[in-house]
């Protein structure tokens, strides 16, 4: 019966990838000749060829098409009918306590899709779900805890804590959309473990944190050492809790956000993302009082100029002002103040950098008061720059 199952929608499917499907149907027709029911295979089997169908439930999550009996049995959700109705997208939800050993299992507060409130620890263990995996990455799908307390912009009332795999900063208040990547390490023993820790005033906490398995082969794998990365000419990147009005740049913050380099792209420039309705934009207020204007602050570079970001920063290397005329021969390293700009001003200006592969860096220490008030950290669109030959 299970076999079955599965060979019905690869029949259906076969018209589409057709160089999958024969794999597929040559598998299962291997299968069925050995007349083979050994049940420890079947599972495995059908996650590799109904877990190629990326589905979506209608409550917005991802899960993968597999025949409803299966899904039931691994503890998944069925979320409603797929593959012309011979399958269920299946969805992997778990909360407090659980574990989570299904690719693309959803880590959410108790509740969910309510909020809830109160104080307590609630912890996920991640399990690899093949010693094959090297990195875990965290999609932040929803995410609202409570945010720093307002001095020194430390997490001390909610935290989100990453513990078990290669370093990851403490953050807290609201990070919807971004992504984490996390060295899983070797062996398959050592877990994962993610935790929300909620103290302190009541909250309206909610979070639907989406876990990736990237197989240490698999072409989505980041670069070595980035806790961001992206691919793609141009995108956004930007601090944790970033919110021009709401946001407060999270303190004790230190890591890599990489930038794939596509094919033919040589150089890479970074604007501040606008500030739609504000005189002044706050898209990048890294130290200074972000409630008046603040000049950008520069250091670390070939200038000679002393360093003037010493406690908090953004690392870019060797940036220049892109639209310079003739280009600057001399670049800085770091960058921070109020204003985003390679150079010492008080206007905005496109920074430029040609060392690859590309990154960036971001510090921030544990003080902000009272030099550095209401300071919102970071919020970039990059575009990267085709090679010219010349
Ligand atoms: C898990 O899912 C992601 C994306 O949905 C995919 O890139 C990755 O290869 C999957 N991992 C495994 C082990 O199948
Ligand atoms: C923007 O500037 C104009 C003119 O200086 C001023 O009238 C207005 O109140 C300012 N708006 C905000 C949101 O600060
Ligand atoms: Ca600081």
């Amino acid at each position: 019966m299970l076999l079955l199952d599965v060979l019905v929608p690869i029949a259906i499917w076969s018209s589409g990838a057709a160089a999958w499907s024969e794999v597929r149907k040559s598998r299962a027709l291997t299968n069925l000749a050995s007349g083979s029911r050994d049940r420890r295979f079947l599972p495995i089997f059908t996650v590799f060829q109904w877990g190629q169908g990326l589905c979506s439930a209608s409550s917005g999550e991802y899960g993968s098409c597999q025949p409803n009996n299966e899904c039931v049995l691994r503890g998944g959700i069925p979320a409603g009918p797929c593959a012309g109705g011979y399958g269920t997208c299946c969805i992997f939800m778990a909360s407090c306590g659980g574990v989570a050993r299904e690719n693309g299992t959803y880590f959410v507060n108790p509740n969910h899709p309510d909020t809830t409130d109160g104080t307590g620890s609630c912890q996920l263990t991640v399990l690899k779900m093949h010693p094959d995996i090297c990195q875990i990455r965290l999609d932040f799908d929803q995410f609202s805890i409570n945010g720093p307390e307002i001095v020194n912009h430390i997490c001390n009332n909610d935290q989100f804590l990453v513990s078990g795999g290669s370093p990851a900063p403490t953050i807290c208040g609201n990070s919807n959309g971004d992504h984490m990547y996390i060295d899983a390490g070797m062996g398959q023993s050592n877990p994962i473990i993610l935790t929300v820790i909620t103290s302190g005033p009541s909250f309206p906490r909610s979070w639907r944190v989406r876990i990736s398995q990237i197989p240490c082969g698999a072409i989505s794998k980041a670069e070595q050492g980035c806790l961001q990365y992206f691919t793609g000419v141009s995108g956004r990147v930007k601090s944790f809790n970033f919110d021009t009005i709401s946001g407060r740049q999270l303190s004790n913050q230190d890591y890599s956000i990489c930038i794939r380099t596509e094919r033919n792209f040589c150089s890479i420039h970074y604007t501040a993302c606008p500030d739609i309705g504000r005189n002044r934009s706050r898209t990048f207020t890294l130290s200074g009082n972000s409630n008046s204007v603040v000049s950008s602050m520069v250091g670390g570079g070939t200038q000679g100029t002393p360093n003037s970001c010493t406690n908090d920063w953004l690392m870019i290397p060797c940036a220049k002002v892109a639209d310079r005329l003739p280009m600057a021969s001399t670049c800085e390293d770091k960058i921070c103040g109020g204003t985003f700009n390679a150079e010492v001003s008080s206007v905005e200006r496109t920074v430029v950098s040609t060392v690859r592969p590309f990154r960036l860096a971001f510090h921030a220490d544990s003080i902000e008061a009272p030099i550095d008030v209401d300071n919102r950290g970071f919020c970039l669109d990059y575009v990267q720059q085709p090679c010219t030959s010349n």
